[in-house]
């Protein structure tokens, strides 16, 4: 009940997502889904000790990508951008923890893998920035924005995680 009350608190005022409420967008590229890195992405997501609050297998629409990566439509690669990232399914997920979206851009690395340090997403399983497996909410804003772009409310998960107490003191 407190956390149906949270989230809708958290959806009207969307700066409620903060502290351990702070949410990111993160997803499986096309490659990465190919690549069967799924399950590997997943397992370093729930082991860092984040709460998973929404997961889905999407093709993405070019019109979703396209509002998705706005930002950078005035960029050489934006077409082969788009292409790639509707060459094939995506994993979409949504992440709940305090820090999280600062955290997961880390245990990401760089955009460029060949700039990311083994132990990092991109340093261990890619090569090259065109095909760079995962995405991550590059701020809380752009956080907020992304996962209300790609989920609807009712597709984010309210659960008690009854190992929290564990992680956060
Ligand atoms: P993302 O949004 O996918 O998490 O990646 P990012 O924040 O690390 O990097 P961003 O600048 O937002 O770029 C989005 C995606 O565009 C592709 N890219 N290609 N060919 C190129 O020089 C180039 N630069 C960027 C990458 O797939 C990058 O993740
Ligand atoms: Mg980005």
């Amino acid at each position: 009940m407190i956390c149906l009350f949270l989230s809708i608190f958290a959806y009207i005022f969307q700066s409620g997502w903060t502290g351990v409420n702070e949410r990111t967008f993160i997803a499986v590229k096309p490659d990465g889904v190919q690549r069967r890195l799924v399950g590997e992405i997943l397992r370093r997501f729930e082991k860092r000790g984040f709460k998973l609050v929404g997961l889905k297998l999407v093709q993405a629409s070019e019109d979703l990508l396209k509002e998705h990566y706005w930002d950078l439509r005035g960029k050489p690669f934006f077409r082969g951008l788009i292409s790639y990232m509707s060459s094939g399914p995506i994993v979409a997920m949504v992440w709940e923890g305090m820090d999280v979206v600062k955290m997961a851009r880390k245990m990401m690395g760089e955009t460029n893998p060949a700039d990311s340090l083994p132990g990092t997403i991109r340093g261990d399983f890619c090569v090259e920035v065109g095909r760079n497996v995962i995405h991550g909410s590059d701020s809380v804003e752009s956080a907020q924005k992304e996962i209300s772009l790609w989920f609807r409310q009712s597709e984010l998960n309210c659960w008690e995680d009854t190992s929290s107490h564990w992680v956060y003191n």
